[in-house]
Order: C-alpha cells, then sequence, then structure tokens
C-alpha cells in the first residue's frame, strides 16, 4: 500500500510560500500517480479537505477577444493557421461587447474573468485596448484573467498597472513531448514568461492538457514541473484534450477517464493550496467522471456553453450536476477580491 504519511507540506520550502514544497523528485509524483486508485483519491481528497471547502466550486468564465489565425501551431489548437480547422480569423473585441459580455457572466454567476487572445504575443497597438478591458471587467466586481501568450517585461508591467489579477500561460505537456506538439516556441520560453508574470506580482494560472498521446511520466514531468516553480500556481487548469477535425491531433486517442483523474489527484497533492480547475474537455466526460474529479480535489471550472472555440457543458446541465453532487458554486469576497472558501492551513 502507498505510504500515506508523507507530508505535503516541509521545513525546506522557501520562506513567503506558506511552507509548501517545491522538491517534488519525479520519482515520488510517479508513485503516487501509479499507486492503488483509492490510495490515490484517499490522499487527495484529504489534502483537499484540509485547504478547501470540499463542496464549494470556483467558477471562471472565458471569452475569445481575439479568434484565429494563431501564428504558432500548436498541434491541439483550432486557432493556429497552420491547421484547417474552419475557425475564422477575427479581429480584436470591441471594449463595449467585452463588457457586455462580462456582465452577462457576472450575472450567471462567474466570479473570474479570462480573456483569450489567439496571439503567439500581444501587439504594442492592442496595449491600450487591452488594459482598458481589464480595467472594465475589474470595475464590474470581477477577478480579472487574460492569456496572450508570450509577454515582455513591459507587457506585464503595463497589465498589472492595468489591475490584471490572473495571468494563464499554460506548459500544456512535459519539456520532452513538448517539441511533439509545438515547434513554434520553446518550453523554456513558456517559463520565462511564467517568471516575469510572476515577478510583476499578478497571479499565475498555468496548467495542461492531458491526451495528446502523451506517456503518464509526461503528465507526472508537467506536474512536477508547476509544483517545483518558486511558487506554486494559485490557479492550475487541467485540460482534456478537445481533438477538434482538422488539427494534427484530431485522431489522438481519448484518454482513459480514470488516468483523468489520477492526473487531477497528483495535481492536488504536489499543489495543496492551489485552485485546480476541470478545465476543456467536460462534454466528453461523464458525470461519474467529473464527480470523481471534484473528489480528487478540483475545485474551479469553466461556465458556459462555450470555451474559447469549442463547446462546454450548458448552465442547466452544470447546475444540475451541481444539485446532484450538492456542491455550490463559490462566491468571492468583494472586500478582498479573494475567493472566501481557501483556508490557510
Ligand atoms: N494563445 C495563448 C496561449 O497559447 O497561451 C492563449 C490561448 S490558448 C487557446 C490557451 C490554452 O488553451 C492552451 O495553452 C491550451 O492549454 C488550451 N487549449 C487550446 N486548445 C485546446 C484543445 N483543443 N483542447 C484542450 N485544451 C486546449
Ligand atoms: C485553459 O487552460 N483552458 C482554457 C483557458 N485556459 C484559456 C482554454 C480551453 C480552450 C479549449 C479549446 C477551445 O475552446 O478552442
Ligand atoms: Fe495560438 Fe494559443 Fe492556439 Fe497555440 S494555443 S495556436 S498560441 S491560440
Amino acid at each position: 500500500m502507498m505510504d500515506l504519511r508523507t507530508p505535503e507540506t516541509s521545513c525546506s520550502s522557501p520562506e513567503g510560500d506558506r511552507g509548501l514544497r517545491h522538491d517534488w523528485t519525479r520519482a515520488e509524483a510517479q508513485a503516487l500517480y501509479e499507486a492503488p486508485f483509492n490510495d490515490l483519491l484517499y490522499r487527495a481528497h484529504t489534502v483537499h479537505r484540509r485547504f478547501f471547502d470540499p463542496n464549494t466550486v470556483q467558477m471562471s468564465r472565458l471569452l475569445s477577444i481575439k479568434t484565429g489565425g494563431c501564428a504558432e501551431d500548436c498541434g491541439y489548437c483550432s486557432q493556429s493557421a497552420h491547421h484547417a480547422s474552419g475557425v475564422a480569423a477575427t479581429k480584436l473585441m470591441a471594449l463595449e461587447r467585452v463588457l457586455d459580455e462580462a456582465k452577462r457572466a457576472r450575472e450567471a454567476g462567474a466570479t473570474r474573468y479570462c480573456m483569450g487572445a489567439a496571439w503567439r504575443s500581444p501587439k504594442e497597438r492592442d496595449m491600450d485596448l487591452l488594459c482598458a478591458m481589464v480595467e472594465g471587467v475589474r470595475a464590474l466586481g470581477l477577478e480579472t484573467c487574460m492569456t496572450l501568450g508570450m509577454l515582455t517585461d513591459g507587457d506585464v508591467a503595463r497589465l498589472k498597472t492595468a489591475g490584471l489579477d490572473y495571468y494563464n500561460h499554460n506548459i500544456d505537456t512535459s519539456e520532452r513531448y513538448y517539441s511533439e506538439i509545438i515547434t513554434t516556441r520553446t518550453f523554456a520560453e513558456r517559463l520565462d514568461t511564467l517568471a516575469r508574470v510572476r515577478e510583476a506580482g499578478m497571479k499565475v494560472c498555468a496548467g495542461g492538457i492531458v491526451g495528446m498521446g502523451e506517456e503518464p511520466e509526461d503528465r507526472v514531468d508537467m506536474l512536477v514541473t508547476l509544483a517545483n516553480l518558486p511558487q506554486h500556481p494559485e490557479s492550475v487548469p487541467i485540460n482534456m484534450l478537445i481533438a477538434v477535425p482538422g488539427t494534427p491531433l484530431a485522431g489522438a486517442e481519448k484518454i482513459d477517464a480514470l488516468d483523468f483523474v489520477r492526473t487531477i489527484a497528483l495535481a492536488r497533492i504536489l499543489m495543496p493550496k492551489s485552485y485546480v480547475r476541470l478545465s476543456a474537455g467536460r462534454t466528453n466526460m461523464s458525470e461519474e467522471t467529473q464527480a470523481l474529479c471534484f473528489f480528487a480535489g478540483a475545485n474551479s471550472i469553466f461556465v458556459g456553453d462555450v470555451l474559447l472555440t469549442a463547446e462546454n457543458p450548458d448552465e442547466d446541465t452544470d447546475a444540475q450536476l451541481f444539485a446532484k453532487l450538492g456542491l455550490k458554486p463559490q462566491e468571492t469576497d468583494p472586500r478582498s477580491g479573494e475567493p472566501d472558501n481557501a483556508q490557510d492551513a
């Protein structure tokens, strides 16, 4: 039986990160991933209960503020100009439309608004409008998140000044498997942008995709990389590949649902205080799989029937699932802007 006594916290952690571990070895993480399912889930759920209300789920809403025509060649993505997925390219959305959509999201219960652009990196000429979006969405009482590709120090400084709360930038897979999926940028460039965002004092949202033909070791390595960053990402989105026709990964074999749950559980154990988001791919998951993910430590989802370009369960479907599971949406504490269910160790 797996040793359930190994601590998730240790004295060797750096000051300022409240005693969380950043020294996970690949072997330790692999052993957890491969443990008997009940042992793994018991431990992940125990960690989850220690730091969070297990029946509360944070809800984020996505908006694609600039769709398609992207110069990068990410093998999974419908928005790459390299793939014939049929997604039409658009210009950057007008401010008023973004704010209208954000108001609707707030009324539907979202607490965080995540604006995504199909760019390798933003252009200088777009920065004023992007900053105005951040300011406007924040003024509505929503947490703000953007995902715009790679950022320079100057971009990061401007977004931070505008009040951007979170930056999403996924590492997507292991360093080893990265070049099988993306050739137009490197894993190291991804880590550089994450370091810049952290340095500027913004919260980090970083995760990846499973079901891209990677080995279990790649999932483990991806999570170890995230957990061993100087500070854990506050949000860790775990996406199940949505296999989009026309992309190189259109024919990827669907990941076994229990392996997906194992990935969520490992993320929870390695990063005990992070929000682990059950992200893209929920329309291809049974209620039972989602329920196991919530038990294993997932405590955040995207709501609304569209992600960026792909489908997501509609609000009624999610409301029914939440009712069956006795889950409730998390509210954000309006005084601090912080989620109000995170518990300190
Ligand atoms: N262009 C920016 C970037 O790559 O960082 C932001 C947008 S990009 C669409 C955001 C993330 O969505 C990707 O890093 C990837 O993890 C996820 N994603 C994109 N297409 C996906 C798919 N078909 N299935 C699952 N996740 C996907
Ligand atoms: C993340 O990890 N998943 C979201 C968000 N961050 C930007 C995006 C999912 C995209 C799914 C495919 C699509 O909608 O095109
Ligand atoms: Fe572009 Fe982002 Fe899609 Fe890659 S994941 S092709 S960078 S939009």
